[in-house]
């Protein structure tokens, strides 16, 4: 059967949720100014992204790795959250999940549950903005049910010793700033020694010097809170799905497992995705305008 694109059969649907969660890929970000995978943003230089997010690749030229990373971050740090990732944090204001999803179990905690496949943390930074005012304790809650299951752009892991932490400083390395920038100026494409890139320590004090590497899931390596999701998955009755193409995996296959155990799923994408193939609702359109209308 085709998916409805009926917003007052959706606010019906949503409003007898017992058990809701969120799966948002770039497209949630991409108002924000933060490239997409697969549109303009699958190439940065000459080189296919996906294949710069390999620990093959930063085994290879971790140099040319944190390159890619750094300026990334750099965007992502100069990003603002959009209306968007706003209508989803609205979720957490108890008055409007009173209002949109009053069936919610209260007794399932987090409900609902926020997986995000994005590592730019904008939806992490919008629970805490002021302009949602959300009390510390709802922000708390909030945190806990945001999972970043491919990490985030602002996390160092260590190399040698695994510490692994948030670091928001911008830029995070003088060195990789002046090689960003004289690459935008002239193109140039400056080499930065390897014992020059982001290093444990720091002026941290238990710091072993070792070689640091964004806190990414990167292809091949297992994304973060699988089973957290899994749990989650096994009983969600609504999977809001927005903003991803659904080409890569396990998040791809999140919609087949609701749909499986009875769920219905709803796709808020520009163009129809691989995803939307058993959608029970699909919004086509810019989600920085559908999720306001559907959650508003
Ligand atoms: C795993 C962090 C095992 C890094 C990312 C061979 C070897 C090894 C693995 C594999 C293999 N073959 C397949 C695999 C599995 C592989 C995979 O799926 N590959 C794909 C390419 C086939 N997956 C993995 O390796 C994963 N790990 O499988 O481990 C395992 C698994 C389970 C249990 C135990 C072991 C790890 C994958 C994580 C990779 N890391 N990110 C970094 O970012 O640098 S992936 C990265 O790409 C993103 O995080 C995201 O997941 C993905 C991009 O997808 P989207 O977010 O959907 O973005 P995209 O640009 O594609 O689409 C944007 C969409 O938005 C579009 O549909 C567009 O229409 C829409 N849009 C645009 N604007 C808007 C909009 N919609 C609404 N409004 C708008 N305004
Ligand atoms: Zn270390």
């Amino acid at each position: 059967m085709a998916p409805s694109s009926d917003m007052e059969t959706f606010g019906k649907v949503l409003a007898s949720s017992k058990s809701l969660a969120i799966l948002a890929g770039a497209g949630l970000s991409a108002a924000s100014g933060i490239p997409t995978y697969r549109g303009a943003g699958g190439l940065w230089r000459t080189h296919d992204a996906m294949s710069l997010a390999t620990p093959e690749a930063f085994e290879d030229n971790p140099s040319l790795v944190w390159k890619f990373y750094h300026e990334r971050r750099e965007k992502a740090i100069t990003a603002l959250p959009n209306a968007a990732h706003k209508a989803l944090a609205s979720l957490y204001l108890p008055m409007t999940l009173s209002r949109v999803a009053p069936s919610l179990d209260p007794s399932e905690c987090p409900n609902p549950l926020f997986i995000t496949q994005n590592v730019d943390s904008l939806s992490l930074r919008v629970l805490s903005e002021s302009s949602l005012n959300l009390p510390e304790a709802i922000q708390a809650i909030a945190r806990e049910s945001l999972l970043e299951m491919h990490g985030s752009l602002f996390r160092l892991r260590c190399t040698e010793c695994e510490r692994d932490y948030r670091d928001y400083s911008s830029p995070l390395s003088e060195i990789l700033a002046e090689a960003t920038e004289r690459h935008s100026e002239s193109g140039e494409d400056v080499e930065v020694p390897v014992d020059k890139l982001p290093r444990c320590g720091d002026g941290h004090p238990d710091s072993c010097g070792g070689l640091l590497r964004p806190g990414v899931v990167w292809f091949g390596e297992v994304p973060e809170h699988l089973d957290q999701i899994s749990n989650k998955l096994d009983h969600c009755d609504l999977l809001l799905i927005v903003g991803t193409s659904s080409t890569v995996y396990p998040a791809a296959g999140f919609a087949d497992i609701v749909k499986g155990k009875g769920g219905k799923t709803a796709v808020f994408n520009l163009e129809r995705s691989s995803g939307d193939r058993r959608a029970d609702f699909l919004f086509i359109g810019p989600c920085e305008e559908t999720l306001p209308q559907a959650l508003g």
